[in-house]
């Protein structure tokens, strides 16, 4: 079908599908679960409509990634047929109100897969890039950060180097623990970081007694040896009690850090009043929240700077309206962007950084040569910044011959130890 064509079926009749009015001539006829291993573990979802325009969503979820797979195949595909591709609203209070059961990370994983997928069909279907659904574009592009980790803080600082030299204007730096066997977040190969293995989980063995000595060594030595300018990043993992992050954040103040991520768990949202009590280091949390409500209190109470939610979060849908909450009390968006976020969220990540104004940045972490033959996508990198490309959707596409070289492999996300062997935060 020719893009006028589409547009003369969207202005014809309508007709009735389980109680709602199909008013855009299209509807979704079926929908496919792809799951597969180019270079990591990614779950691809692919509606179809009988319009002939597919939409595709991202439905990974690292170390769970069958269990999203089985929620849309068994039981969110079956009730998509028939259905209005543009009634992205309708749909999205369906599978959420309608399921009774909310929120949770493989309920959402699954709501945003569609969710995206169903924007990426409307915006073909209209011929224009997904931005302009959305709002516009509100910037000439969209900040990203990359990923500097080293086995010593002089590696650490060479790996900073390099990206400010690729013109990178933030970097999240990261650096082995002396006397620690491995630090999460510390990757072993220099180009890409995996957290997730093959086989068992990983055991990690933390002090948080010995990070937190380190860490402020490090940032000492990177500001001393890089300047003021770059905006520089940390991630604890969740690692730390508040009190401890708060002691972690003071004495990170010399260095003048953009933010401070994940310093504690945040199921309990009011333990960042300890944190908030005792440093201006700025905070990040959120990449491990699925719902507006993980953030509500946090956001409300002005507890954090940055909210790290991505697409993952529901859909676009879903983060257009927490990142308008947000906005209220001058809380930014800086949303989770790692490798187990498919080429896929990417592409929907940067059109909704492209057009909402209170986002500050986007992480941005490399996707393996194998994982990018999979996903040819209009996405670029230049200078600091980057575009989500002008193609008509997300821009993001799918190669099931490709994917079907690499089937899915089973990994894990590693746990996480003190010393003493107890189980402690990941
Ligand atoms: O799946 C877990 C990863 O996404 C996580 O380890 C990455 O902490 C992370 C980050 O900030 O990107
Ligand atoms: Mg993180």
């Amino acid at each position: 079908m020719t893009m006028s064509e589409t547009r003369r079926t969207i202005a014809s009749g309508t007709a009735v599908v389980n109680g709602i009015g199909v008013a855009s001539g299209l509807k979704i006829t079926d929908a496919k679960v792809f799951t597969c291993c180019p270079g990591r573990n990614f779950v691809t979802l692919k509606i179809y409509t009988d319009g002939g325009i597919y939409g595709l969503g991202d439905a990974t979820l690292n170390g769970r990634e069958l269990a999203v797979a089985s929620y849309l195949t068994d039981h969110v595909i079956p009730c998509l047929i028939g259905r209005d591709p543009f009634q992205t609203e309708d749909i999205w209070q369906y599978l959420y109100r309608g399921a009774y059961w909310r929120k949770g990370p493989v309920t959402m994983g699954a709501i945003s897969a569609v969710d995206v997928a169903l924007w990426d069909i409307k915006a073909k279907a209209l011929n224009t890039p997904l931005y302009n659904l959305l709002g516009g574009k509100v910037r000439n592009g969209v900040m990203v950060y990359g990923h500097a980790n080293g086995a010593s803080i002089d590696q650490a600082i060479e790996e900073v180097r390099g990206y400010a030299e690729r013109g990178y204007l933030a970097v999240r730096t990261q650096c082995a623990i002396p006397g620690l066997p491995s630090t999460y977040g510390v990757s072993k190969d220099k180009m890409f970081y995996e957290p997730a293995t093959l086989g068992q989980p990983e055991e990690n063995v933390w002090s948080s007694e010995s990070y937190m000595r380190h860490v402020p060594k490090l940032f000492e030595r990177v500001r001393t040896a890089l300047g003021e300018d770059l905006h520089l990043l940390h991630d604890v993992h969740h690692r730390l009690t508040p009190i401890q992050a708060g002691r972690l954040g003071k004495d990170l103040e010399p260095y003048r850090l953009f933010w401070l991520e994940d310093a504690v768990t945040a199921e309990l949202q009011e333990g960042f009043r300890i944190i908030r009590q005792h440093t201006t280091t700025p905070l990040a949390v959120g990449e491990v929240f699925d719902s507006v409500w993980d953030a509500r209190q946090l956001v409300t109470e002005q507890l954090i700077d940055y909210l790290r939610m991505s697409v993952r979060a529901g859909g676009i849908t879903a983060m257009k309206k927490i990142a308008a909450l947000a906005d209220l009390y001058h809380v930014q968006i800086g949303s989770h962007g790692a490798t187990d976020l498919s080429p896929v969220m990417m592409g929907a990540a940067l059109h909704f950084d492209m057009s909402t104004t209170n986002v500050a940045i986007q992480e941005f972490m490399r996707h393996t040569p194998e994982t990018l033959d999979v996903f040819p996508r209009a996405y670029s990198y230049a200078d600091g910044y980057m575009q989500p490309g002008d193609a008509p959707g997300h821009g993001v596409d799918f190669d099931e011959e490709r994917a079907a070289h690499y089937p899915y492999k089973r990994a894990y996300l590693p746990v996480n130890r003190k010393v003493d062997g107890t189980l402690w935060n990941w």
